[in-house]
Order: C-alpha cells, then sequence, then structure tokens
C-alpha cells in the first residue's frame, strides 16, 4: 500500500526561517523520519512538495488509483483553495490533514480550513511530531482497507 505525503507553499523553508513558529527541523529531516515509519511498517510512501496551487492539484489527481492514502499540510491554501479541496474529495482517498502549528490559535484567518472539511482526520499544534501521528493515524486506516479488501475476497470466493 502506498502513501503520498504533499507539502503545500513555504514548507520547503522549515528550519530556515520562522523557527519560533515551525521549529527547527528542515523538511527532510520530517521525511526521513517518516521514511523510516513506511518502512517498518510495509507501506510505500512519496514525497511531494510545491508552492504552486495546480500543481499540488495534479499531484492529488495522479493518487487515483496510485495511493491508498494521502497525508497533506496545504499550508496557506488550507484557508483558501477550493480547487484543493474539490481535488481532494474528487479522488476519494483517505486523507490527513497536517499543521504544524496550531491554527487555532493564530489569526482568525488561519482558524478554518477549507481542505480539513474534506479530509479523514485533522492533526494541528504538535509541532512536526504531528506527521508522525498522522503516519500513525493512515497505518491503522490502510489496514483497515486491508481487512475489509480481504473479507470481501473470502465473500467473493
Ligand atoms: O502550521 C502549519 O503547518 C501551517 O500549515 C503552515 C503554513 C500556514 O500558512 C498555515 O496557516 C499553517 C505556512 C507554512 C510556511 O512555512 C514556513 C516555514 C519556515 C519559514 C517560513 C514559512
Amino acid at each position: 500500500m502506498k502513501v503520498v505525503v504533499i507539502q503545500g507553499p513555504n514548507l520547503n523553508m522549515l528550519g530556515i526561517r520562522e523557527q519560533h513558529i515551525y521549529g527547527p527541523m528542515k523538511l527532510e529531516q520530517i521525511h526521513e523520519q517518516m521514511k523510516k515509519f513506511a518502512s517498518d511498517n510495509g507501506f510505500e510512501i512519496e514525497f511531494f512538495q510545491s508552492n504552486l496551487e495546480g500543481e499540488i492539484v495534479d499531484r492529488i489527481q495522479e493518487c487515483l488509483g496510485d495511493a491508498d492514502g494521502i497525508i497533506i499540510n496545504p499550508a496557506a491554501y488550507s484557508h483558501t483553495s477550493i480547487a484543493i479541496r474539490d481535488a481532494l474529495s474528487a479522488v476519494q482517498i483517505p486523507a490527513i490533514e497536517v499543521h504544524i502549528s496550531n491554527i487555532h490559535a493564530r489569526e482568525d484567518f488561519r482558524k478554518h480550513s477549507l481542505t480539513a472539511e474534506v479530509c479523514a482526520g485533522v492533526i494541528a499544534g504538535v509541532g512536526p511530531f504531528g506527521y508522525h501521528l498522522a503516519m500513525v493515524a493512515m497505518s491503522q486506516i490502510l489496514n483497515e482497507i486491508r481487512a475489509a479488501r480481504e473479507m470481501q475476497k473470502q465473500q467473493n470466493a
């Protein structure tokens, strides 16, 4: 089974600027930890970061028929992008949204996420550890999907 991790605009700057908000960890370090979790738990993982809304929409669409789960931090697009929300909704692949900061404790414009409403779950405010929690949640979801497929196979046999 495969999980695709999608990182939105400016997250490539993690660990370089604004460490008081987002901490000292670089995106590559976060991804290394996720890679280890995936290999320990027997699933494939791919990473994608873009600063462009359309590229994120394209990457979500490419998940169709290819990925079993999506972990996404749409960053600022969480609060503005109907296009990313529609793409997540269209592919019907379980997605977990991650926010490093607690968006509910920040400016009003960050408190609402258009994309979170079409995700299976949301994790916010626990720093980069949120990506680990998303992996734990996703592996649970994938196990449930696997078990449901097995059951279906047995019923069809
Ligand atoms: O808390 C999060 O993960 C956010 O998705 C991060 C976004 C922000 O617009 C959302 O409201 C909450 C911003 C990502 C920008 O990341 C930077 C990292 C280092 C330096 C500058 C920006």
